[in-house]
């Protein structure tokens, strides 16, 4: 199997085709546009739509080559049965979890401002994952359809980067996947905790994982790598 090589901080990151995995974290309406829950939290939703354009070039390519895919959203039941009233209650926000917005009921699955934004609509045959957690693992079962497809190894986008993408990242650290996270293909409300949440990441030998921008992925496997026709 063909390895790939790119330099990332903080050293180089190697992975096998086709057993790693792209992980889109949480791209969905609630968080990036405005009326959902981010913006009910008081933030600037605009901050996060840079990670979009890159997002959509790293799907293309892993799509041409038929690797895997992952998409997860924070959803919950509509009965908020999985939703403990320790997360539905915190705080001040003008929404919460399960209240009717202009969206919809926020973060519900099956509401349109649980959907993930149209531009990185995942297509048929790739992993969707509705989570009630910050992290992907907490009571989903993704560990195991991962080990099942023989995946190693995941490069992260997603938002927002401290939150529910560094949480992931780290629950999949402690279960044995090497992660690197795509700079460009983040976003946080926060910049300064996006550069923080990068640091810390990488920090102490790679510590939970690498990171890098979305240019090096592409290089890396444009100039390594066989595309397989993948049928629509
Ligand atoms: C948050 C997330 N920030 N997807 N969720 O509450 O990062």
């Amino acid at each position: 199997m063909t390895t790939f090589r790119l330099a990332a901080t903080p050293f180089e990151y190697a992975f096998p085709a086709a057993r790693t995995a792209l992980v889109v974290i949480d791209m969905q309406r609630d968080f990036i546009e405005p009326g959902g829950f981010g913006a009910s939290l008081g933030n600037d939703v605009s901050l996060l739509a840079p990670a979009i354009a890159p997002i959509a070039a790293l799907l293309a390519a892993w799509r041409a080559r038929a690797w895997p895919i992952v998409h997860t959203r924070e959803a919950h039941r509509p009965d908020l049965a999985d939703c403990p009233p320790a997360k539905r209650l915190r705080g001040t926000p003008t929404l919460r979890i399960g209240d009717k917005g202009p969206m919809g009921r926020v973060l519900i699955a099956g509401e349109p401002g649980a959907d993930i934004v149209p531009a990185l609509a995942p297509k048929r045959g790739e992993i969707v994952v509705d989570k009630p957690g910050k992290g992907m693992f907490w009571s989903t079962g993704l560990h195991e359809i991962l080990q099942a497809r023989g995946v190693s190894h995941l490069v992260f986008t997603g938002v927002t980067t401290e939150v529910c993408v560094q949480t992931s990242m780290r629950e999949a650290n402690d279960r044995g996947y090497a992660c690197l996270v795509v700079e460009d293909g983040t976003e946080s409300y926060f910049p300064e905790f996006k550069a923080q949440a990068l640091a810390m990441i990488a920090a102490q030998g790679a510590i939970v994982g690498w990171h890098a921008p979305s240019a090096a992925i592409l290089a890396a496997i444009e100039v390594a790598g066989p595309v397989r026709a993948v049928p629509a």
